[in-house]
Order: structure tokens, then sequence, then C-alpha cells
């Protein structure tokens, strides 16, 4: 895996620190909120939660500006990150038919044309080759693609990814590798990286955590140099769908994060303030869709 060096201060200023910062707290309270409706059967619909993954698709939206995102059924995170509306996420949830996929799609089928965001359809991987054939037929837009560890064992993913390199179209391809198909880890599965495979056709890759400082030094290395492909080390804290949780996460990249700004003179009770004004912006958000209890 790739380490940390001479990141350049000026795309990684604290400006962009904080938003990111905001970003995923914004994310993971949202999340709470689902994951507490979830469990008192407001949301009955499968829910895919992004806990623990949130600093991927928060790093990239600071830097990376896409026409369309193609995601798979863990979307949460992506959409709020790249400016979804979270009130037609809620009824989305919730099955309303006001909800941005018309209430048709529930968590895994996260759509919003309004960002450009194409939902997942339920095969798994299939929004790399959806992605691939958008760009073909649009190769001036730029499109963010984004998949789990699981996804890059279907075979459709290894020639849809190549295909984008010979004929070099503007996706940046990123890979949420939470180390889990399911419930199967990575080395049960297969002996072989794809990153390993992508740097053999000559393709700009990288394979890191998903610290934010990490990330957004590739997103910045490779942006104008389309099609890329990060792999991103994660961690998701529950279930592969629903609320539960087997074991307690390796790590908490938000804490982690939170601590990497404090130790670098960033003030505690600046954090404290944007935590506080999240946390009630979100539950105003819930209260008013929630059915009143
Ligand atoms: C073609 C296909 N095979 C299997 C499944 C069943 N399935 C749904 S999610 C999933 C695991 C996906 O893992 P990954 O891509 O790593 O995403 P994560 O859930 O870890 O975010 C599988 C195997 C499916 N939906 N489609
Ligand atoms: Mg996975």
């Amino acid at each position: 895996m790739e380490e940390y060096n001479l990141l350049k201060k000026d795309f990684f200023g604290k400006e962009q620190k904080i938003n990111i910062y905001k970003k995923i707290y914004e994310i993971r309270e949202f999340e709470k909120q689902a994951k507490k409706s979830f469990d008192v059967d407001s949301i009955k619909c499968p829910i895919y939660l992004s806990i623990g993954q949130e600093s991927i698709s928060a790093t990239i939206s600071e830097f990376f500006k896409p026409d369309y995102i193609f995601t798979q059924h863990r979307g949460h995170s992506v959409y709020i990150a790249f400016g979804g509306n979270k009130d037609k996420l809620i009824d989305e949830l919730l099955g309303k038919d006001i909800g941005c996929n018309k209430g048709k799609g529930g968590s895994p089928g996260i759509q919003d044309l309004n960002i450009g965001m194409i939902g997942h359809h339920g095969l798994i991987g299939e929004n790399v080759p959806l992605a691939v054939g958008a760009a073909l037929g649009a190769p001036e837009k730029k499109i963010l693609c984004v998949f789990g560890d699981g996804a890059v064992e279907e075979d459709y993913i290894f020639s849809s990814i190549t295909f984008a390199f010979t004929h070099k179209l503007p996706i940046l391809f990123i890979c949420e590798d939470n180390n889990l198909s399911i419930l199967t880890k990575k080395a049960e599965r297969r002996s072989w990286e794809i990153t390993d495979a992508l740097k053999g056709i000559g393709m700009p890759v990288a394979d890191i955590l998903d610290d934010p400082k990490l990330i957004a030094q590739k997103v910045n290395e490779f942006k104008n140099n389309l099609p890329a492909f990060i792999n991103c080390r994660t961690c998701r804290h529950l279930w592969h769908v629903g609320t539960g949780q087997d074991e307690i996460p390796s790590i908490d990249r938000l804490k982690e994060f939170k601590n990497s700004l404090l130790n670098e003179g960033i003030d505690l009770n600046e954090l404290t303030k944007i935590e506080e004004k999240i946390k009630l912006e979100n539950e105003e958000l819930w209260k008013k869709h929630l059915p009143k209890q």
C-alpha cells in the first residue's frame, strides 16, 4: 500500500480539511439517524449504511466535481457528499413517491439526475460497464464510478476498466475496499489485487487507506489524467445490510481524522461548534419527515 508523501499545502489547507471534516460528520450523523429510524421500523426497506466509510466520498467531493456519478448499493455517503438533497433521500428511505427515486429504489437504489447520480439496479458492479458506456457516449463529461471490493471480482469490471483506459475515457474509478463481500473477507475470496492487474496495463492506480490526506493527494494527482483507479482501504462498521454489528470496528476514520486535525493545531472549540450545528440540523431534518411518535 502507498504511503503519504510530500502533500502540497495549496490543495489541502485548513479550509479543505474543515470542509472534509464537516462532510464526514454530516454523513455520520445522517447515517446514525437512519439506523435509529430503521431500528424502530420507520424505515422498512433493506438498509445499506455507510458508517465507517464516509471519508472516501467526503474527500473526493472536495476536489473532483463529476458530471455523472455511478454507484453501487452503499450510496448514502456518495449522495450526501456530492450535494444530494437529504430531504429527498429520507423520503426515498421512507418509500414515499416524493423521494429522490420516487420511493421505488430505497436505500440501495438512490438515483437523482439533479446531481447526475445513476442508481444501482441490483447486479453488483453493473455500474462500471454502465459508467464506461456513458463516458463513451459523452466523452466531454467527467464521471465518478464507485464500487466495492466484492464488485471487482465480477468479470465485466476488468474488461470495462481496461476498455476505458484504451479509449482514455475520463472516469475516476473508486473502490471502497472494506475487505468484505457481505461476510467474506478478501483473503478467502481471491489471491490478487485489482491495482496490481491495472498497473500491468499502465493505468494510473493507487492503493491507499481512507485517510483524507492520502485521498486528497491521489485525487489531485489523477483528476486531470483520467481514467484512473483508486483503491481505498476502509472499515464498514455495521452489517452488510441492516444495522447490526458483529465486531468492534478496527478503526474509526472520523475519530482518527479529528485527532489529526487537533494535532495540527486546529482548535477543539471550532470542531465542537461544527459538530453541534450539524447534529442540531440533522435532528431537525429527520423530525420533519418521521411520523410523530
Ligand atoms: C452479480 C451479483 N452477484 C452477487 C450479488 C449479491 N451481492 C449483493 S451485495 C454483495 C457484496 C458486495 O460487496 P462489495 O462490492 O465489496 O460492496 P460492499 O457491500 O462491501 O460495500 C453481493 C455478493 C449481486 N447483487 N449481484
Ligand atoms: Mg466490500
